[in-house]
């Protein structure tokens, strides 16, 4: 049987780690390879004991787009067929922590993969870059928009327009990665926040997530609002009344998630 394209850790403490696995081809993005990475994130999401997930790639490539060899032929009819927004959904919907872990190239739909994360530790090796325009095609999974929302027209105009990749440091300083480590470290890093937040009440993650999300679209006074009614949707919470009781009498808090 074929390895696995996508492999799935259980790591301690509510953390579940996904790992992109297909080296012969620099993690390129193949129908299969989504196909499992949405199942993945669909049973993520239903799993109870899972608070937040860690998305990495290879030690020098997350992901290099796309599968160019998976639709070098196809028409746009295969293209609409193929409904990859299918396959999208279960990340973009994702409603825990996902924190990437990049390192090396993340380029295309690699690039697009990393930003539907909520952080993003890069290594300090790693590129950043959306080279669709070299292959005479353009961003289809979110690379015009979330790259804009997180950097701004002129450093995304510059990143789609010249295919041109970017450095670590340079994603860092426009936004587009959270913090930059050592290479080695990067797995790590990713996974030591991840577990911090899922240390945290994990009713308070998702509806942090959720108006954080939700809210970028909106007018600031329809964002108040969906912030507004999380915030005292929260207040029904078990995690809530342990949460201030603990502060209240100097003790840790024991968090149950409900
Ligand atoms: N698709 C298919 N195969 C790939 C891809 C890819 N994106 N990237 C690498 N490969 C394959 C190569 O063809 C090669 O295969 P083979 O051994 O059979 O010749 C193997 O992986 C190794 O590749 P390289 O020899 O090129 O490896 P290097 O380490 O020298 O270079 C790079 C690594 C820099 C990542 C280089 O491979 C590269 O530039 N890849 C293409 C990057 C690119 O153009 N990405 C954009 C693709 S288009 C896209 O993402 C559109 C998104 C639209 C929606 C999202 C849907 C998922």
């Amino acid at each position: 049987m074929a390895e696995p394209a996508v492999l799935r850790e259980t790591l301690d403490g509510g953390v579940a780690l996904l790992r992109l696995n297909r080296p012969e081809a620099r993690n390129a993005l193949s129908p299969a390879l989504r196909e499992e990475l949405a199942a993945h994130f669909t049973a993520l999401a239903a799993d109870e004991s899972v608070r937040a997930v860690v998305l990495t790639g290879g030690p020098d490539v997350f992901a290099a787009g796309a599968d160019i060899k998976a639709m070098a032929e196809a028409s746009p009819t295969d293209m609409m067929l193929r409904a990859s927004e299918r396959l999208w959904a279960p990340v973009k919907d994702f409603p825990k922590p996902l924190v990437a872990a990049v390192n090396g190239w993340a380029l295309g739909g690699g690039c697009e993969l990393a930003m539907h994360a909520d952080v993003i530790v890069a290594g300090e090796g790693a590129k950043f870059g959306q080279p669709e325009i070299k292959v005479g095609i353009m961003p289809g999974a979110g690379g015009t928009q979330r790259l804009v929302r997180a950097v701004g027209k002129f450093k995304a105009m510059k990143i789609l327009l010249t295919g041109e990749p970017v450095s670590a440091a340079e994603a860092e300083a426009m936004g587009l990665a959270t913090e930059v480590v050592p290479d080695d470290r990067t797995l790590d890093r990713a996974v030591e926040i991840a577990t911090g937040i899922a240390r945290l009440p994990p009713l308070a993650a998702r509806k942090i997530k959720e108006a954080v999300l939700a809210g970028a679209d909106q007018t600031l006074e329809a964002g108040l609002l969906i912030e507004r009614q999380a915030f005292q949707l929260l207040f029904d919470t078990a995690d809530q009344k342990e949460g201030m009781a603990a502060f209240i009498e100097k003790r840790r808090p024991t968090f149950t998630g409900r």
